[in-house]
């Protein structure tokens, strides 16, 4: 397969004032850095997952998660008024279904480093580029200044959590280098010691939690000269810098702090670390990342070599006709989603939040929380299908620490009490989360309010028995989350005689229209959770009783109506002649309602009267919107196989809501548009949702040529393939666990092997079936 060098590089600096456009990030999961790539003078944005303020601490004794108390009063007022259709009354008091208005706190910037080069005049330095190898994770800033190279080079490996900074010239005693921090967390946290260490630790302020971080430095030649707060190295021929941070940060209710001096950890990483020393840690580092990333290979029109600096391409891509410039860019934006997935979000460590992990300012958009109203499910759709089902482990144990915090909410605002009698009785989360497990409605009702946005986190993570089968992860981890989230629900739903189904209310679509019964986001979501409860305890051969229950309730919840104009209704009342139609915008960003047919499995191809009015509804929306929305669409329209629609939707999001570093905008930069359009072009390319293999499911004409490797579809297959002329040459399917392959193709294939041999196989409708064993894989040929 043709492949394209996985490179973004600039061949300029970046103006250090304009981070979220021009800074280039690694990660470890737990660690992050940005890098400007200046020239005489550097800055690193740096970054530790678990620097938060908010959350409970000496400051805040009374911090209870954001619940106010004793509002399942209201919701039941609110429930009786809305069965009533006095609506006004109901909006009157919807205010009391809120949260606490402070206290939830925000992602911090740990501090910039900035590492000032006395002897070089930035006028003189040529042949300068700044890049990030996604192939390897691996940074590098290079130039030549007075004959020599300079480089530094920079990687943030996992296994060891130390980022590695080396700092190089070709020629001896040419680095001079000066480091210091700026936009510390607190007054006179820094120092050093006699090695030349540069020390930073204090407590954040807001609520007293302890971070520390070490700057470790190790000199060939030269000289080393320690100021009080910063490190000097003069003349020397090489000086790496080892770097670690943590804080006492844990995710244990209710404290959530460990208890350990993060100091320690800081100190013994970096002992462990410089043991290995930085050509072990590199290539300890590679063989990690590598392990993960080139799993998945993509090659559109056979575009190879070396792309064009990534802010010269993005341009170029706004007007282009030119396959190899869509083409390079296209690939590059998928391989950029998995190089930042696998960067933010590692067994250990919290999952990706708005900006994964990457965030300069002390009030960052959002605060860079965990948002669950569609952003941080966004942020792994593709964890799955592109194969990296080790970025998930975050993510389940993120959602496992919550559900403790998450029963004072079940209880104040739902009525559903866990106790010694009936311990894990439901717990329930809101828009807006943080890492001290602020479980509360938001501020406001028509932002915060989002009982089904735990029920869609339950997808997130049941996919991983989808994908894996791997049912010893699914017992410990993901099973005990769904199935108290199912208690929650089923204790929550009413029957409505009117709706003659059982609803959920209130509800609100998010952030759009007015408050309801039953809308089509709630009651979809909780279906779609049902179902793969059944399936679930069906795995696990457990609680039959409870999965008997849910196998009637899922059938009363009729979660899909086409409203009078044949577009699928966002709220089941929006045809009645009260429905307020002021409070809806036309082209709305959410289009909630349609998540059935993505993620959701409740709109398919089997569906077709639903996917024609989610069809019209698209068509309605409109294709253009905020980042994340367009990578929205992207994925809906791959899944109804109008493949020109969604690779126009693609070429929208790229060309208006990517930064010159591929950040994705809003505006502002959220990553979730990042991983939401690098899910999107896989799904373009394999679906596995409708209980078969559809490989090319939405190839669109402007990609003719290409060729995948390593996506993966559900019931454990690994799937490749290759095509010409936009049709398929040959496909192949490893089945990782032994199911049979059951696989949709657009026509008969001319050969089917199983290792060496004719595979037999059956067929119906173009749908094919091969018996196939654990570790086999079949080559299909046309
Ligand atoms: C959702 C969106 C906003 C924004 C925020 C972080 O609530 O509606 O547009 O992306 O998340």
């Amino acid at each position: 397969m043709n492949t394209l060098h996985n490179i973004l590089y600039f061949n300029s600096p970046g103006n250090f004032d304009n981070w979220e456009q021009l800074c280039q990030p690694i990660g470890n999961g737990y660690l992050g850095m940005s890098f400007f790539g200046g020239i005489s003078k550097e800055k690193i944005v740096l970054n530790e997952k678990t620097l938060w303020v908010g959350g409970p601490s000496e400051n805040n004794p009374t911090y209870n998660g954001g619940n106010k108390t004793d509002r399942y009063q209201y919701v039941k007022k609110v429930q009786e008024l809305l069965y009533d259709n006095k609506y006004n009354e109901a909006v009157e008091i919807i205010q009391e279904l809120t949260g606490l208005g402070y206290g939830s706190g925000a992602y911090q910037l740990l501090a910039d480093l900035y590492l000032s080069f006395s002897n070089i005049n930035e006028e003189n330095v040529t042949n300068y580029s700044r890049a990030i190898d996604m192939d390897n994770a691996v940074y590098e800033c290079a130039f030549d200044y007075e004959g020599a190279r300079h480089t530094r080079t920079a990687f943030a490996n996992y296994p060891s959590n130390t980022i590695c900074i080396k700092l190089r010239s070709d020629k001896p005693r040419r680095i001079c280098v000066k480091l210091s921090l700026d936009k510390t967390q607190s007054e006179n946290a820094v120092r050093t010691d006699e090695n030349g260490t540069l020390i930073y630790e204090g407590k954040l302020a807001e609520n007293n939690m302890r971070y520390a971080a070490q700057f470790r430095l190790e000199k060939t030649g030269g000289e080393l000269i320690c100021a009080k707060d910063s490190v000097m190295v003069e003349h020397a021929d090489e000086v790496v810098i080892f770097f670690t941070a943590a804080t006492d940060y844990a995710p244990v209710y209710p404290k959530y702090r460990s208890g350990k001096n993060p100091m320690l950890t800081v100190a013994n990483t970096l002992d462990a670390a410089q043991e290995k020393g930085y050509d072990k840690l590199l290539s300890e580092h590679i063989a990690d990342y590598t392990e993960l990333f080139s799993r998945v290979k993509l090659s559109l029109n056979n575009v190879s070599g070396e792309p064009e600096a990534v802010d010269v391409l993005i341009e170029k891509y706004k007007t282009a006709k030119d396959r190899t410039v869509l083409s390079t860019l296209e690939s590059l934006y998928f391989q950029f989603g998995r190089y930042m997935l696998i960067g933010s979000s590692r067994a250990g460590s919290l999952p990706a939040n708005l900006q994964g992990v990457w965030n300069e300012s002390n009030m960052p958009p959002w605060c860079c929380d965990y948002h669950i109203n569609v952003n941080l499910q966004m942020n792994y759709w593709g964890a799955y299908n592109t194969n990296l089902v080790e970025t998930v482990p975050p993510l389940v144990d993120f959602l496992d620490a919550m559900r403790e915090p998450g029963r004072i909410t079940a209880k104040e605002y739902y009525n559903i009490e866990s106790n010694e009698e009936n311990p894990e009785n439901g717990w329930i989360a809101h828009t807006t989360t943080t890492p001290f497990g602020w479980t509360a409605p938001g501020w406001d009702f028509y932002w915060g309010w989002s009982t089904s946005a735990v029920a869609w986190l339950m997808q997130n993570i049941w996919e991983h028995y989808e994908f894996t089968e791997d049912k010893d992860y699914l017992r410990e981890k993901i099973y005990p989350i769904m199935k108290e989230s199912v208690k929650f629900y089923r204790q929550w739903l009413i029957y409505d005689d009117k709706q003659e189904r059982l609803v959920s209310t209130p509800t609100y679509s998010p952030e759009h229209g007015p408050v309801t019964v039953g809308n089509t986001y709630e009651q979809s979501l909780i279906e779609q959770l049902y179902r793969d409860f059944i399936k679930a305890s069906e795995a696990l051969d457990a609680d039959a009783e409870l999965r008997e229950q849910i196998k009637r309730d899922v059938e009363l919840l009729k979660p899909y109506h086409i409203g009078k104009t044949g577009l699928l209704k966002e709220w089941f009342e929006e045809d009645e002649p009260d429905f307020d139609h002021t409070k809806t915008q036309p082209n709305h960003r959410h289009i909630s309602h349609l998540l059935g047919l993505y993620p959701g499995k409740g709109i398919t191809e089997k569906t077709p009267e639903l996917m024609k009015a989610a069809i019209n509804t698209m068509n309605d929306r409109g294709d253009e919107s905020t980042g994340w929305a367009r990578a929205y669409k992207l994925n809906l329209w791959a899944r109804t196989g109008d493949a020109d629609r969604a690779y126009s939707i693609l070429h929208g999001l790229l060309a208006s809501c990517t930064f010159p570093n591929m950040f994705d905008f809003h505006p502002p930069f959220q990553l979730d548009g990042n991983f939401g359009g690098s899910a999107g072009i896989a799904e373009m390319l394999l679906q596995s949702h409708n209980g078969y293999i559809c490989p090319l499911a939405s190839l669109p004409t402007a990609w003719a040529d290409g060729a995948f490797s390593g996506l993966c579809a559900r019931g454990g297959f690994t799937v490749s393939a290759e095509w010409e002329g936009s049709e398929a040459k040959s496909i192949s399917v490893l089945s990782v666990n032994g199911n049979d392959c059951t696989v949709k193709l657009a026509k008969k294939p001319t050969k089917a092997v199983i290792n060496g041999a004719d595979a037999k196989f059956s067929e119906k409708e173009g749908i094919y079936t091969f018996p196939m064993n654990k570790g086999q894989t079949l080559e299909l040929t046309f």
